[in-house]
Parts: structure tokens; sequence; C-alpha cells
């Protein structure tokens, strides 16, 4: 997609009910499983980031992320010069990370359950927010419990998903997540390197010219 140009990525009729696809070993994608509990998610969303406001955080290396984060629940992960790791207090604000929403752990698990991994109780929800042109480098997520699945919603603008398997130099793929899309990776698939391509610049009905993504994870 050319960078720059206006698309409207509102999602056409009739992909709500799509099948599941198997991405992967243990990698499910579930087109529109979420897309009409979207508002009532970005409402959620709003309600933590009051509390906990969205912020660019600042990599190892001295690299200032453009994705903007905030999370809510007992543990969020943070990244400062000293490193990567989960806090149970947000720096920015010193006090506890807002609980969860009853509505987003309940969401979670139910998706979670829909790939197979009965019982998914999240004790972290990371919020990701990609303005026109922000993106998330090839990475593996290795700094939670790996014997649980990770949870993975998108809202607003679409985006281009990079997936390099679990070897940093398989090929990598693209799909396109889209508002209301879930993806589920546990198993086989959990330490995948992946990332997210530039955000285009669009317009989403529900969120003007940003993408969230919400990330469900278990770090205790
Ligand atoms: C594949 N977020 O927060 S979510 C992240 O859209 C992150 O904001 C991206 O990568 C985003 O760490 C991608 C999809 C995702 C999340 C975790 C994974 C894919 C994954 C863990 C293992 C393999
Ligand atoms: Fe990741």
């Amino acid at each position: 997609m050319t960078q720059g140009m206006l698309f409207n990525t509102e999602e056409p009729p009739g992909r709500r009910d799509a099948p599941a696809q198997a991405l992967a070993p243990g990698a499910w994608l579930f087109p529109g499983l979420v897309h009409a509990r979207a508002p009532a998610l970005l409402s959620a969303i709003g309600e933590v980031v009051r509390r906990a406001p969205l912020r660019h955080m600042t990599t190892p290396g001295g690299g200032r992320m453009s994705v903007g984060m905030s999370g809510c629940g007992a543990r969020v992960w943070v990244s400062d010069a000293a490193g990567y790791r989960y806090e149970t207090h947000d720096p920015r604000t010193g006090r506890p990370w807002p609980p969860m929403p009853a509505l987003l752990r309940d969401i979670a698990g139910e998706c979670a359950q829909k790939a197979g991994y009965d019982g998914f109780v999240p004790d972290s929800g990371l919020i990701n927010r990609y303005g026109p042109g922000d993106r998330m480098g090839l990475h593996q997520d290795r700094d939670e419990r790996r014997d649980a699945p990770i949870v993975s919603i998108s809202l607003g603008v679409s985006a281009v998903f990079l997936w390099g398997g679990v070897t940093r130099s398989d090929p990598v793929r693209r799909i396109v997540m889209r508002n209301g899309d879930v993806v589920v990776w546990g198993g086989p698939s959990r330490l995948a390197w992946h990332g997210i391509a530039p955000v285009p610049q669009a317009q989403h009905p529900l969120c003007g010219d940003v993408r969230y993504n919400l990330t469900f994870r278990r770090t205790a």
C-alpha cells in the first residue's frame, strides 16, 4: 500500500462470520470475531487510558517507540533504558496499573477458548496505539509465560501484520489485520517472530486514523 494515500478501511459486509484460519500450528486467525463488540472494546480502552495515559516508551538502545502504549491488569510490559520487563505499577503515575475491565478479560478468555486454549485468564492487557506511519519491528515476545497463549485484538485502521515464523531466517508472511480481527498464538507458534508494517494513512469510522491492538497475556 502506498504511504500517504487515503484508504477507507471499513470492512466489507459479510466478513463477520468468516471461518477461522489456521495460520500455523497453535496459531489461529478469527476474521471479524469481535467486530460487533468494537465500540465496547474501545470504551474499555478509554477507561484504562484515562487512568494510565498512553506513552512512547524508550528502548534499551535509546530509541523512542513510535507506538503509544498503556495497559491494565496485575502487570504490564514496560521498556526503558534499563531493558524490558513487567511492572506492577505505572512508572509514569507511580500508581498500580488500572484493573483489567471484566469485558476485556471475558472476551480474551472466549477468544482463547475458540482456539482450543481453555481456561485462559489473562493477568496483563497491553494497549498499543498506532497513528499513520507507526510500526513495530520484528521481535519475539519472551518476557511473559510461554505456556499460555497470547490473544491479540485489532481495532480501527487495518494494518499489515508481519510474521516471520519461529526461526529468524524464516520468510516473512504478510497478513492484513482489520477492525475486529482476533489472532490467538500459542504452543509451537508462541515464540514466532512478528511485527507490524507502517500503518497507512487511512480512516476508520470508529477510530479516525488510529489503529489499536490489544494483547492479553499471562505473566505469572
Ligand atoms: C505472534 N503487538 O505488543 S499483535 C506486541 O499489533 C505486538 O500491536 C503487535 O507484537 C500489534 O508484542 C502484534 C499479534 C501478536 C502478538 C504476540 C505474538 C503476534 C504474536 C506472540 C507470538 C507470536
Ligand atoms: Fe509482540
